[in-house]
């Protein structure tokens, strides 16, 4: 019998929905999910198996103009997934003009390997804008199949589950077939503590905040972790603890539910919060949190 595998890799503006995607294709939340912008940091691997293929999907940090070394880093993952890519997926939504990057937009539009540009959120459109949207695409990226969908609602994700299937190139597996990622626990963990922290917190924190997993012990009924929230400066340390520490206790309540969920088992999660300064601009903190 034969067999396709291959990497399929998600690429686009911040928001436009590439992990409401990939959590649909893969079935589990594997990436977090915020209204805002810069919520994915990490290239995250999401694995499909079938009896007869594997598909290795990546997420990736939507495109952006760097401003500091941990976004220099987050557009590394991007240009990593440009550069092993079987298929490209270019994720655009309704609405959108352009890519915020012209060199990664030449890259998509020279690209060798097949691009599907899948135009999302079409549930927010009516059906004139959707025309009028994918004339516009079509004349920016000819080489691209165009697909509008809804990563949300899952409107068209199977058709492009079997679109992507077609492309595939043959190839034994590269994973075992029972492996979902290439991300340990704690990755996950330290997302969930994250994305709680995009929820809840307002400007400039959710950005200036780094989770940090240190201590993880499975036991027959429970598991106990103990993670550290990173924050730039001292006055960030307050805001994230809130009065009398109410605000610090609703991220832990909230990643608490959500890692049980996922582990599928009771959690007793300790949070505490240190100063780490300028830890976005400082390569040896960066690369310790894995950004490489
Ligand atoms: N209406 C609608 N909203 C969507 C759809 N797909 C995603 N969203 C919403 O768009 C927002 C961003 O979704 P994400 O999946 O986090 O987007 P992303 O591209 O991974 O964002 P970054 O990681 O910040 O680059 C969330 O509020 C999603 O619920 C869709 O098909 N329709
Ligand atoms: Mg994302």
């Amino acid at each position: 019998m034969s067999h396709k595998a291959g990497f399929v890799n998600i690429i686009g503006n911040p928001n436009v929905g590439k992990s409401t995607l990939m959590n649909a294709f893969v079935g589990e939340k594997l990436s977090i999910i915020t209204s805002k912008a810069q919520t994915t940091r990490h290239r995250i691997l999401g694995i499909v198996n079938g009896d007869d293929f594997q598909v290795l999907f990546s997420d990736t940090p939507g495109i952006i103009k760097p401003a500091y070394e941990l976004q220099e880093s987050m557009m590394g993952f991007v240009k990593s997934a440009f550069e092993d890519a079987d298929v490209l997926l270019y994720m655009v939504e309704i609405g959108e003009q352009a890519l915020k990057d012209e060199a990664f937009f030449k890259k998509i539009t020279n690209s060798k390997i097949p691009v599907l540009l899948l135009l999302n959120k079409i549930d927010k459109s009516n059906q004139e804008q959707l025309e009028t949207q994918v004339q516009i695409w079509a004349e920016k990226v000819p080489n691209a199949e165009i697909i509008p969908i809804s990563a949300l609602e899952g409107f068209q994700v199977k058709e492009v589950f079997d679109r992507i299937i077609e492309l595939l190139p043959e190839s034994p597996p590269f994973y075992p077939k029972d492996q979902l990622t290439d991300k340990p626990e704690r990755f996950f963990i330290n997302e969930s503590i994250r994305e709680k922290i995009l929820i809840h917190y307002k400007k400039e924190i959710p950005y200036a905040v780094e989770v940090d997993t240190e201590e993880f012990l499975e036991e027959d009924t429970i598991i106990r972790i103990r993670s550290v929230i990173m924050v730039e400066r001292e006055t960030q340390k307050g805001i994230i603890i809130g009065h009398k520490g109410s605000a610090l206790k609703r991220v832990g309540v909230e990643a608490r539910k959500d890692l049980e969920t996922f582990f599928g088992k009771q959690i007793h999660l300790e949070l505490y919060v240190k100063v780490n300064k300028n830890w976005r601009s400082n390569q040896n903190q960066l690369k310790r949190f894995g950004y490489n």
